[in-house]
């Protein structure tokens, strides 16, 4: 018997490998410690940093990180502090793997996004930030931000799913987003580039000063839906300064939001025309706007209606916002870049990019100032402006090129990227004074600590978010991967640990979570289409697969489960609509099928529990396998078939299939074989019975599979038996076989349950 020979040999070969491994491994651990160190070059500082990033085998992460994958509009997720990168979380970008914009459910996602009518495929994500409660990352959504077409996407973290993508109705671009409000009420976004709002009717730049404006939107999160509202959402009218990041008020200034602007200037360029560069009026004068808002009070006005529709969406003009005294300025200096409330809610501190301190705004000073009515200006629009020393608590000297800030858990302490230097700043920002400095490579933007956003920041790490590695990494040609680099901050001294290359577009932020906050599903209730949470109208269960024809349209209402597809051939005519629906039915974790059709440019992956759709015209007669894309068991290459597309009228000419010869000889071999399957089933479930497996939903739905496989032996037992009385051996020999099937996958779930239950300490059931 041909598979018992290869199992023999497959044995005896496992049994060469391990003894080499057992071998290797001697050798290896005769090596010590200080043998490596020397081998490698390595300092006594390069092994605690090893230490102190190294995660063994079969351990996790402390903190999890999403950050922004710049140009491929997706979220890159990695572990701190391994730095081991887990996944690319597919956003604005189709992404095969997931099969995210190659099949219908995450096609229609990605729909949502369209602006103008038109696909777009790809984003320039900044933004990342995890939802909160009462100032506390949560754990439960992740909100990210295209800054090129001005989009916002919501990812549910239950399933590491986008679920909503929404088109800014008045922006052309977007920046200062995503960022969420102490309970995740609002999601706010601030424009980059003032255009005209409605940006119906052409307005040249000449009259820019009037017609174009800027703006920040507020989105409206309904976190029961897990989805934004958009009827519930409104934008306020702001002037075109460029308005950049924007953070929320926390604690006692809760209900305001603060946005930064670079070009208060207005300066509209035309270097073409000889007319000095961007770069040169949009930093003329030494001071740009902050825009403090009271956003609870927008949103009441929002409520009683007072706003003016613009694109269909209501926007608060700055006339409304300046009547109702809802919009301040306060001036910031110089070309500033980033705005951070700190943890306790009662300063804000902006970096100036082209003025070497850190600007450090009092919440309450501000407050005083417009409760007096004690203002400066007005802007050319009519805004009150502030006096910049009514509004400073302190302004600090930090170095060259300031740009993000983000919080410690000790209180008082803050970092702050500076990018021209080349370097972290670690300050106290209530005294204002510099504690610490450390190089990073090269040119940081953003920085992280963990949980820095929240109320209550978790210290421990900051990553470096560098724009240029350089020379950090082996060449790999002009374009360079970022560096992520990860720095110990539980010392008063920060500590280089670890420099992680990043392949995968250019990083703005990244917002960390601790691990424990995050608990994400193996599986979904089956039939379930995980871009709606909603059960799949092409769901179907084991028994119930069919093919319907309605014209000329084909739909198939499939399963997958280990190792076929069913149906396992679907035929059409040239011309026909293929519409694909697939359950996968596993409940075991992690296994995942995929499925494709050649030529077709159809994926989907179908995690357990997921219905996935694919739909194409078949506009070429011919044969066109599929498959599934996932190695998820012995055979799974032998999960496949035949999509047969004939041409109009076509008739068949041979009606019989092809088929191998078999003999009552081997039909007494697969009896022998399901015997001693079956002994191993019964010696496995007798372990499990005895222990208390049900207290482990991990093992439940193990037995649940392995319960299923089993239930379909008895049909196809009747089948081979019936064959054998029949003496059809070839049909007697097939269904054994599938008989023998059903029990090695069943064998298989089993033998994984005992593992775990071994590895997890299953008791003796009473
Ligand atoms: S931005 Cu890129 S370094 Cu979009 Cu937050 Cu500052
Ligand atoms: Cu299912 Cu491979």
């Amino acid at each position: 018997m041909i598979r018992g020979k290869r199992e023999k040999s497959m044995k005896s070969s496992l049994l060469v490998l391990v003894a080499g491994l057992v071998a290797a491994g001697a050798s290896w651990s005769a090596e010590s410690l200080q043998d490596v160190m020397k081998r490698r070059n390595l300092s006594q500082q390069d092994v605690l940093a090893a230490a102190k990033t190294y995660v063994p085998t079969g351990k996790r992460d402390e903190f999890i990180a999403f950050s922004s994958g710049g140009q491929s509009g997706q979220v890159i997720i990695y572990g701190i502090p391994s730095m081991r990168i887990l996944k690319y979380l597919a956003v604005f970008t189709p992404e095969p793997w997931q099969g995210y914009g190659y099949d219908e459910e995450s096609k229609a996602v990605l729909a949502g996004g369209r602006i103008d009518g038109k696909d777009i495929t790809w984003g320039d994500t900044h933004h990342p930030a995890i939802s909160e409660t009462n100032g506390q990352y949560d754990g439960q959504f992740l909100f990210i931000n295209d800054k090129a077409n001005p989009r916002l996407a919501v990812i549910d973290l239950r399933d590491f799913e986008t679920k909503q993508i929404v088109a800014n109705p008045i922006f052309k671009s977007e920046h200062g987003g995503a960022f969420v409000s102490p309970n995740t009420d609002y999601v706010i976004e601030a424009a980059q580039y003032a255009t005209p709002l409605e940006n119906k009717k052409f307005h040249p730049l000449e009259e820019f000063n009037e017609r174009y404006r800027g703006g920040v939107t507020y989105w409206k999160f309904d976190r029961k839906a897990g989805r934004i509202d958009p009827k519930q959402s409104f934008s306020i009218e702001l002037p075109p300064y460029s308005q950049d990041l924007s953070d929320f008020g926390k604690g006692p200034s809760d209900g305001w939001s603060f946005t930064n602007s670079f070009c208060a200037e207005r300066y509209v360029g035309g270097i073409e025309k000889g007319r000095p560069p961007y770069e040169a009026g949009c930093s003329a004068k030494d001071t740009d706007y902050l825009h403090v808002i009271n956003w609870k009070k927008a949103a009441e006005l929002f409520a009683q209606g007072k706003t003016r529709k613009i694109n269909g969406h209501d926007v608060i003009m700055m006339d409304t916002a300046i009547k109702e005294g809802i919009l301040f300025l306060v001036p910031e200096p110089k070309s500033p870049h980033g705005v951070d409330v700190t943890p306790d809610g009662k300063f804000m501190v902006v970096s100036g990019k082209l003025d070497t301190h850190v600007s450090v705004y009092s919440f309450d000073k501000i407050m005083a100032a417009i409760k007096a009515g004690k203002f400066e200006s007005k802007d050319p629009y009519g805004i009150p402006v502030i006096g910049m020393q009514d509004a400073l608590h302190v302004q600090v000297p930090l170095g060259l090129g300031p740009l993000h800030t983000q919080y410690d858990s000790k209180a008082c302490v803050a970092y702050t990227s500076l990018y021209v230097d080349s370097q972290v700043a670690k300050w106290n920002f209530c005294e204002g004074k510099v504690l610490d400095k450390i190089s990073v490579h090269y040119n940081i933007g953003h920085l992280m600590t963990m949980e820095g956003d929240s109320v209550n920041p978790a210290g421990k790490y900051l990553v470096a978010l560098n724009k240029l590695a350089i020379d950090r990494f082996n060449p790999v040609g002009p374009l360079h991967p970022q560096n992520h680099q990860l720095i110990d901050i539980s010392n008063d001294k920060m500590q280089l640990l670890y420099d992680m290359p990043l392949p995968l577009g250019e990083p703005h932020y990244v917002v960390a979570v601790a691990a424990d906050k995050l608990k994400p599903g193996v599986r979904y209730k089956v039939g379930t289409n995980s871009r709606t949470d909603q059960p799949s109208p092409g769901a179907v269960r084991a028994g119930e697969e069919k093919t319907v024809r309605e014209g000329n349209k084909v739909t198939v209402y499939g399963t997958l489960i280990r190792s076929h597809i069913t149906p396992e051939t679907i035929e059409a005519e040239v011309g026909d609509e293929i519409t694909i629906h697939l359950t996968n039915l596993e409940r075991a974790e992690d296994e995942t099928h995929g499925f494709t059709v050649s030529t077709y440019n159809v994926h989907a992956s179908a995690e357990p529990g997921k219905t996935v759709t694919v739909k194409f015209k078949a506009d070429k007669e011919g044969v066109y396998p599929y498959y599934c894309t996932e190695f998820c068991s012995a055979l799974h290459l032998e999960m496949q078939g035949y999509l047969l597309v004939k041409p109009k009228g076509w008739k068949p000419t041979k009606t019989a299939l092809a088929a191998a010869t078999y003999t009552e000889d081997d039909y007494k071999k697969q009896l022998k074989k399901i015997a001693d399957t079956q002994a191993v089933i019964d010696s496995v479930v007798g372990y499990i019975t005895s222990v208390n497996y049900k207290d482990f939903p991990d093992v439940v739905a193990m037995v649940e599979d392995a319960t299923d496989q089993l239930g379909k032996m008895p049909d196809a037992k009747a089948k081979h038996e019936a064959a054998a009385a029949k003496q059809d051996w070839e049909q007697a020999n097939l269904w054994a076989e599938q008989v023998w099937q059903y029990q090695v996958k069943a064998a298989d779930l089993g033998l994984r349950a005992k593992t775990y239950l071994e590895q997890n300490g299953a008791k003796k059931a009473n």
